[in-house]
């Protein structure tokens, strides 16, 4: 019998580790099965599985580039100013779970992996049956997912820490699970209307940040209009005059804001520290080294967007092969990292610098007014939340909206996070994840069940349940066309002479 469970966990292990927590090559597998349930010719199936895992990789090489030159950065203005200070970083927030848990909570890491496979198998089905559930989207991003099973872990032990092994980790499951389900499920609606139908939902961390956000700049701008006021145009039909013409250009203005952006980060870090930290060679041009740090920018954002282009259609069309069969009406939850690769290319770094201000905002509040916990802004939550709150507001709104989303996220993420990560003890071992949906809805769901108890998981879980129910009575008929048949949901909506 013993033997039996170690086998099957060894290759869950295997399973994890490999596939699971590496989206490229979860991404990769999901198209050869798609294709060979379609029952494409074997060379097919080959190409679209090389295609796909090579294109996720590139998205990852464009993310993972803009991760490893600008956190430093951002984390270096903590030892510049020796503040004792927590990061608002997913990685930093991993670690401070899995350095403490043991030692606050006397419970051990490994729980949180058998969360991450439950929640993951609960996801599923609550697709599979979604006669019932209304559930559409199916997460496949496990990096994001091993971060948020140890956030959760963390929150709900703080809420029930008597409750033992496992019936907690049932709660914890179930709630984890929903959040997943429910979250991809209520950006694939605004998400088939950017792209234009590329067939997948958003599976990361801010899924309620931009559903909420995008809904709240098409309100403003619905109310605006009714008051016969001018409609605002988006990012991407505004064409600059005279000098300003440069800006249309997506690498030029993104170039031109980092320098301006990017630069006043590391002018205020200074050449000497950042000598001194290894940033900068001894000797080496400041000038030329901001020009350089700043445009990566602009060259990881190419990156970045062409591995979406490699990898979407292939995703799109092989996708159809499960959702047929298997998950009928289901489409795959994917980073959000993806959405960068549509729309208007400059909303996401417009997005990026408001949320940064709305972010520095509350710092400098925090450092004012002495708060016990002081964040230095990680650059996962300040760009990817922010790029793509910007992007989906522009879309649904205008303009206007990228701007003034991100930065009222900005102040969200920041002062969420302290609150959150002070309270439940989190602060004090360096991080917190800091993501959109980890600075609103779960510290929600935390006060919910750390003051109610029992009746706050019933709460917490009929809250999520009822979330796709109502969106699906707000449009029965296209509930599901949106995703089965895009062109016909258009048709449908009147939304098919709209020219873009
Ligand atoms: C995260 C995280 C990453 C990035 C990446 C964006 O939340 O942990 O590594 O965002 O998924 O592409």
């Amino acid at each position: 019998m013993n033997t039996v469970v170690d086998i099957l966990a060894a290759i869950w292990e295997y399973f994890a580790t490999n596939i699971l927590q590496q989206p490229a090559f979860m991404i990769g597998f999901i198209v050869l099965l798609g294709y060979i349930l379609e029952k494409k010719k074997w060379y097919e199936v080959l190409s679209g599985f090389l295609k796909a895992t090579v294109g996720y990789l590139i998205l990852m090489a464009g993310s993972g580039g803009l991760v490893n030159t600008f956190r430093p950065i951002l984390v270096g203005l903590k030892s510049r100013f020796h503040l004792s200070a927590m990061v608002t970083d997913p990685y930093f927030g991993q670690n401070a779970v899995t350095v403490g848990v043991m030692h606050r909570f006397g419970r051990s890491f490994s729980d949180a992996m058998l969360l991450l496979l439950f929640a993951y198998i609960f996801n599923i089905l609550l697709v599979r049956f979604q006669k019932y559930t209304k559930l559409r989207a199916v997460f496949t991003t496990g990096n994001v997912q091993v971060q948020q099973a140890a956030t959760a872990f963390w929150l709900i032990l703080f809420c029930f820490p008597q409750m033992g092994r496992l019936p907690i980790l049932i709660v914890m499951s179930v709630i984890l699970g929903l959040y997943w389900a429910v979250g991809s499920n209520l950006t694939v609606g605004i998400n088939q209307e950017l792209t234009d139908g590329a067939g997948f939902g958003i599976a990361h961390q801010q899924m309620f940040g931009i559903f909420f956000f995008a809904k709240l700049a098409e309100y403003f701008e619905k109310r605006a209009a009714k008051k016969g006021k001018k409609q605002t145009k988006r990012l991407e039909d505004i064409e600059l005059p005279g000098f300003m013409s440069i800006f249309n250009d997506n690498m030029v203005s993104t170039s031109i804001l980092m320098i301006l952006f990017i630069g006043t980060i590391l002018v205020v870090l200074g050449p000497t520290y950042l000598v001194h930290a290894g940033f900068m060679e001894k000797g080496q041009s400041f000038i030329f080294y901001i020009l350089q740090t700043s445009m990566m920018f602009a060259v990881y954002l190419a990156i970045l967007q062409l591995g979406v282009r490699t990898f979407v259609n292939e995703l799109t069309e092989s996708f159809t092969g499960i959702s047929d069969r298997w998950l009928p009406g289901s489409v795959p939850g994917i980073d959000v990292a993806a959405t960068l690769g549509f729309g208007s290319p400059n909303a996401a770094t417009i997005g990026f610098m408001f949320g940064a201000l709305g972010q520095f905002t509350v710092i400098i509040l925090l450092l004012i007014f002495h708060s016990p916990t002081i964040v230095i802004a990680g650059f996962i939550p300040l760009f990817f939340d922010n790029a793509a709150i910007g992007l989906f507001a522009n879309n649904r709104g205008g303009f206007k909206y990228a701007m003034i989303m991100p930065y009222l996220s900005g102040v969200i993420q920041v002062a969420g996070s302290a609150f959150i990560a002070t309270w439940v003890g989190m602060a004090q071992y360096g991080g917190y994840l800091g993501m959109f949906d980890w600075a609103t809805v779960w510290p929600l769901f935390t006060v919910v069940m750390k003051f109610l108890g029992y009746i706050g998981i019933a709460v917490v879980v009929i809250a999520l349940v009822l979330i796709p129910q109502l969106e699906y009575r707000s449009d029965p008929e296209g509930y599901f066309l949106i995703t089965e048949d895009f062109e016909a949901w258009k048709k449908l909506h009147h939304k098919d002479e709209v020219v873009d």
